[in-house]
């Protein structure tokens, strides 16, 4: 074998073992796979109304992110306490809120019609939309975000909702981040949320 063969087959060699060595690397680590599939898992489509009636659906939100709260106007405590939250990191992104979405969609669209949501809104930042529909949408959103929720009877004719408490974040793409924690100093979470601006 002549000198240049030799070299040759080395080189052939070398590049058959990198070739393989990067497919094993890519097998044992896959790049996206693992954020894929997670993102898969939280979000999709939905169609819904937004307070003042207006159709939003989940194209809609493409480029910008998002975070999204599921709950209801009648909640008496942890809703508005999140709502107001929310609404103090929207406060605390400034100009950037506009870059943005806070999306509030209810699990109560018995009650919770598009007028009932403008007027609850009233109370905190004018970012935030609030999404309601006809039952079976409402619970298609729910399903695709992993949000559990329940009607659960009171005295009288009264019932109030068990439900998912969890702010998300969503990217520009709609895909989902993690969840967002609000419970901490707002111009930390805006921080935080501006990563993804
Ligand atoms: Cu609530």
């Amino acid at each position: 074998m002549s000198r240049s063969v030799r070299v040759l087959i080395l080189i052939a060699t070398f590049a058959a073992a990198l070739a393989v060595s990067f497919a094993t690397i890519l097998w044992l680590f896959p790049a996206d796979r693992a954020p894929v599939a997670q993102a898969s898992a939280v979000g999709g489509p939905f169609r819904l109304v937004d307070q003042d009636g207006a159709v939003v659906t989940d194209q809609d939100l493409k480029g910008k992110p998002f975070l999204v709260f599921f709950g209801f106007t009648h909640c008496p405590d942890i809703c508005p306490a999140t709502l107001f939250e929310v609404s103090e990191v929207l406060r605390a992104l400034g100009g950037d809120a506009d870059k943005t979405r806070a999306l509030f969609v209810t699990v109560d669209p018995e009650r919770d019609t598009p007028e009932k949501m403008k007027d609850y809104l009233q109370s905190f930042d004018p970012h935030l939309r609030g999404l309601t529909g006809d039952m079976a949408a409402v619970e298609q959103m729910a399903k695709a975000y992993r949000v559990y929720y329940k009607k659960v009877p009171l005295d009288g004719e009264d019932y109030t909702m068990d439900h998912t408490a969890l702010v998300y974040l969503m990217d520009k793409e709609g895909r989902f981040v993690a969840p967002f924690n609000v419970k901490r100093p707002p111009e930390q979470a805006a921080a935080d949320l501006r990563r993804y601006l």
